[in-house]
């Protein structure tokens, strides 16, 4: 029998190109939030799965962007920086037939780590025409030595048993590093804080762009609920109106889906109460972004 396996395989790439949609389909839960928008992940954030020969880490990150000048820029480019220098293997995911100056961006840095990669291609099930597929997938691997590349569809789940496979034959023999019952290392307010901005997100469109974040205050039980106080920051006055909408509607409906969604996810009874408050540009304070857990 061959030992058994375990590390940290890290999904990197630029932004929107289904990074934290696949670590969901991985992991076989929904761990991260996932948006049409790009930067939508800021945190790293990792997703668990025990397989008999072999325990996989996976660890989402923000995706890797040029041309951001603000803090909060520069902090998810850290924070994903990070997480692939840390990884024992790292997963370059690109999206099937596009080839941009960001991938190259993140490929630079995994040439630069040293770290063993496997490119995954992704959105397979939208690319057209079909017969470009083989050639892009052709030139990708001329691009650098990766161990695999793989492709995929996260939405479909198509494809992701033999990728799982190629993973496993990438990370080092270890033990088990993480407890079998570990899910994620990210508590549950950081879930319920992740869950209204994903919310918020949908609900905004173009109209409030990276300008919110979302910090839960409090949470306790109560009557069997559970009872959560969550702030909205707006880096602006002017966006407040546009968060709260008309009489409050827009605020109550991302509460809504919120609640719906995190009950769904926890067999919880969850109670939001949302505050929209302003902190004037957030975003490009460093000492307010500490103070929401994005360094
Ligand atoms: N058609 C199709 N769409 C996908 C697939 N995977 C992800 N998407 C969509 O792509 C968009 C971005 O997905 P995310 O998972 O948020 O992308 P990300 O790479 O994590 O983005 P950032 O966190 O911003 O870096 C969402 O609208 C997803 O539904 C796929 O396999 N096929
Ligand atoms: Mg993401």
């Amino acid at each position: 029998m061959s030992a058994f396996r375990a590390g940290f395989a890290a999904l990197v790439g630029r932004p929107n190109v289904g990074k934290s949609t696949l670590l969901n389909a991985l992991v076989g839960e929904k761990l991260s939030i996932v948006t049409p928008r790009p930067q939508t992940t800021r945190h790293r954030i990792i997703g668990l799965v025990n397989l008999p020969e072999a325990q996989i880490a996976f660890v989402d990150t923000p995706g890797l962007h040029e041309g951001g000048r603000r803090a909060l820029n520069q902090a998810l480019n850290r924070t994903a920086a990070s997480a692939l220098n840390d990884a024992d293997l790292v997963l370059l995911v690109v999206e099937a037939l596009r080839w941009q100056r960001e991938d190259e961006l993140a490929l630079r840095r995994i040439v630069a780590s040293g770290r063993p990669a496997i490119a995954v291609v992704n959105k397979v099930d939208r690319a057209r025409p079909k017969e470009r597929l083989l050639p892009f997938i052709a030139e990708l691997a001329q691009r650098h030595p990766f161990r695999a590349v793989v492709p995929v569809s996260a939405t479909g789940g198509d494809n992701l048993g033999p990728l799982r496979q190629a993973i496993v034959a990438e990370l080092p023999e270890s033990p088990p590093l993480f407890a079998p019952e570990d899910r994620t290392d990210k508590s549950l307010a950081f879930r319920v804080a992740e869950t209204v901005r994903e919310k918020l997100t949908l609900e905004l469109n173009q109209e409030v762009p990276y300008g919110i974040a979302v910090e839960v205050e409090s949470m306790g039980e109560e009557d069997g609920h559970t009872v959560v106080s969550a702030v909205i920051w707006v880096d602006r006055e002017g966006q407040k109106p546009i968060v709260i909408g008309a009489g409050g509607a827009r605020l109550k409906r991302v509460g809504t889906a919120a609640r719906r969604e995190l009950n769904a996810l926890t067999g919880r009874r969850f109670h939001l109460t949302l505050w929209v408050k302003v902190r004037e540009n957030w975003a490009d304070n460093a000492q307010a972004l500490k103070a929401l857990g994005l360094e």
